[in-house]
């Protein structure tokens, strides 16, 4: 950093801090503008975008449809944050913190929501009795590395991503500070992989479907192109467990939700919207 910052006594917003996702950060909550949400015919709505934090659960409900259980059969809508769909009324009614994704359980009466991703990825294993253990040492195991990477994705996305790809300047303290940690955060996978198939043991997971689409896809495709930065190859455990997972079909399914690009699928309303390639 060239110049020296002196805070001032009391923090003002005083105008737009730059670098990307400026537009949208704002220091207040609630909401900007009237807008009720879509709902479809399907028992869970989900209002999200896909990004790693929303990619955590269509993997999820992809799986729970590929196990048969036709009560997970959701619907999709897409909020796009660059536009600020995140601080519609609507939104703000399901998820209070305006962050995707957001579920809405329209099946119970009155209708549920559920925010956060972890949040929503443990009412799905326990509204399905799937993919979260049953026994108290196994479910502790899966419960303390969801927890880990719920607590630890955002040194990732807001510490290392933002400073290294998104902020005006590249500056070498945030840089250096956020990539020591990532590069620990991957040594403490990569340790934990080395004797294990999965996160908590043997099974899969709510705790790997929650890291993958972050470290997993961080090794495999290099999140903010850092794959060189920071040697993601040399993770060789968390490689391969990553590879398992990518290659899984309903992961495959669950990272086209909710994308914009020509190979995703902008809104999910029928198993069948798969088939267009
Ligand atoms: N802890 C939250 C984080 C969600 C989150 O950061 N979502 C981002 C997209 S990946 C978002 O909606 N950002 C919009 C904003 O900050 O206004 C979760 O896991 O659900």
């Amino acid at each position: 950093m060239t110049e020296v910052y002196t805070p001032e006594k009391v923090w003002t917003w005083d105008e737009e801090s730059g670098g990307r996702f400026a537009s949208i950060n704002r220091p207040i909550a609630g909401a900007t503008h009237e807008k009720v949400l879509p709902v479809g015919e399907h028992p869970l709505q989900l209002y999200s975008l896909g990004t790693p934090n929303g990619v955590k659960v269509t993997v999820m409900l992809e799986e729970l449809l590929a196990l048969g259980h036709s009560g997970a059969e959701y619907d999709a809508w897409l909020i796009n944050i660059g536009e600020g769909d995140q601080f519609s009324s609507g939104f703000v009614d399901i998820n209070p913190n305006s962050k995707i994704p957001a579920l809405l359980d329209v099946s119970t009466t009155p209708g549920t929501r559920v925010f956060e991703s972890g949040a929503i990825l443990i009412y799905l294993a326990e509204k399905f009795g799937e993919f979260l253990p049953t026994t108290a040492a196994a479910r502790a195991e899966c419960m303390s590395w969801l927890m880990w990477l719920m607590g630890s994705a955002p040194y990732l996305g807001g510490g290392f991503g933002h400073f290294y790809a998104y902020a005006p300047e590249k500056w070498e303290y945030p840089i250096n500070r956020y990539a020591m940690e990532i590069k620990r955060q991957l040594d403490v996978l990569n340790r934990n992989l080395e004797h294990r198939q999965f996160l908590g043991g043997d099974d899969y997971t709510i705790a790997d479907m929650a890291t993958y689409p972050w470290y997993g896809q961080l090794v495999l495709k290099g999140l903010y192109e850092s794959r060189e930065y920071l040697d993601v190859d040399s993770y060789t455990h968390v490689v391969r467990w990553a590879s398992l997972i990518h290659d899984r079909a309903a992961v495959k399914r669950g990272r086209r939700v909710n994308r914009a690009s020509t190979s995703g699928l902008k809104e999910r309303h029928s198993a069948s919207d798969f088939d267009s390639p």
